[in-house]
């Protein structure tokens, strides 16, 4: 349910000349009294609104926060994230996304909290998200077309619309050091600033649903120890302080489109061509490491199910598939 705050916040980033209170009372169906409690409220909370006789409210700057309403003042998709649950602290909120379909979320729920205590990577390996510079977010999927097969591309296209919420919002010259590593990192300057975990839940030889967990270094200044050498944030990389909610917005607004464009052949063939050339590693020696048995080659691009296609030193082409599989560049992380 959208809130009366999440509406004034949208009335007012919608209306950045300001909106009269009469306005928004007729639009909410509310008294003028109560929309006057929000703007208290707002202003409270740190958002700087001008209140101008008969003119009406104007806002001027708004905290760098992250709640439900705030994330819903920024949205603009049809069905992901028409539905948020927001915590300020929580476990992992692939698990809650997770619970919450068990107990009949719909399609498109946001799960998105402040700070998590047990966030998850791949294979069992920690995620840290401390609180107040992360994003932390999972979008839970119950589409009748997803099969199990199809689940690990949802990866790919969660991190096409990861790269793309992120380059709208620094500057274009340092877009180009964006990069997707293949299969669940967004890096730049070759430092991984974003992790994706996608995780299925079966039910009866069906798909129950799929949950998008998406981690971004938004505004850390600096990491510990064990991964300061192959993390970083858009703060330090970049100088700027992109407000989370927005970020987050972003990401549901592009993973909408990407989806849209994945749902035409239920296959990447139409984000191909965006994800190999913002690739990380693409032409270059990579060092693969599968479990059964590690190897080099050179990283070819991906193919339309999502593996990565790399060519051994004897010519051999290999498909490598995400599951389980991690990959490096010869001298470092990327
Ligand atoms: C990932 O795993 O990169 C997937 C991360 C997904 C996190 C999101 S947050 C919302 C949702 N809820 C969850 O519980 N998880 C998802 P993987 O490729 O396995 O990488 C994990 C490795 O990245 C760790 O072993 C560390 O080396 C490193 N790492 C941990 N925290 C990091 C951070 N904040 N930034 C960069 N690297 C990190």
């Amino acid at each position: 349910m959208e809130s009366l705050t999440s509406k004034v916040l949208t009335f007012l980033r919608e209306n950045p000349e300001g909106v009269s209170g009469q306005n928004i009372c007729d639009a909410c169906n509310v008294s003028r009294t109560a929309v006057w409690k929000v703007i208290r409220k707002l202003q409270e909370e740190g958002y700087e609104i001008e209140a101008v006789r008969n003119k009406g409210y104007r806002l001027l700057s708004a905290p760098e926060q992250v709640d439900e309403a705030e994330i819903r003042s920024h949205l603009h998709t049809a069905w992901a994230g028409r539905s948020i649950v927001w915590k300020e602290v929580t476990g992992s909120t692939n698990t809650d996304a997770k619970h919450l379909s068990e107990q009949g979320a719909p399609d498109g729920t946001l799960v998105a909290a402040g700070t998590q205590e047990g966030g998850r990577g791949r294979m069992g390996r920690v995620w840290q998200s401390p609180k107040g510079t992360t994003i932390s977010m999972s979008l839970l999927l119950k589409k009748e077309e997803l099969v199990p097969e199809k689940a690990s591309m949802l990866t790919l296209v969660m991190a096409v619309a990861v790269a793309k919420a992120i380059a709208e919002l620094i500057p274009e010259d340092q877009a180009q050091e964006l990069k997707i590593k293949w299969p669940n990192d967004i890096v730049l300057n070759r430092r991984k600033i974003c992790g994706i975990l996608t995780e299925m839940t079966m039910e009866e030889f069906r798909i129950r649903d799929i949950v998008i967990g998406v981690g971004i270094n938004v505004l850390q200044e600096g990491f510990p120890e064990d991964i300061a050498s192959m993390a970083s944030s858009l703060y330090l990389e970049t100088g700027c302080k992109i407000p989370r909610a927005k970020l987050m917005a972003g990401v549901l607004q592009h993973f909408e489109e990407a989806y849209e464009v994945f749902s035409k052949t239920m296959d990447l063939s139409g984000l191909k061509e965006y994800y190999e050339a913002h690739m990380a590693g693409i032409g270059h020696p990579v060092r693969v490491l599968d479990p059964r048995q590690p190897y080099e080659g050179v990283a070819q691009g991906i193919r339309e199910n999502g593996e990565l296609v790399v060519r051994r030193s004897d010519g051999t082409i290999c498909q490598v598939y995400a599951g389980e599989v991690s990959v490096r560049g010869l001298y470092g992380y990327v």
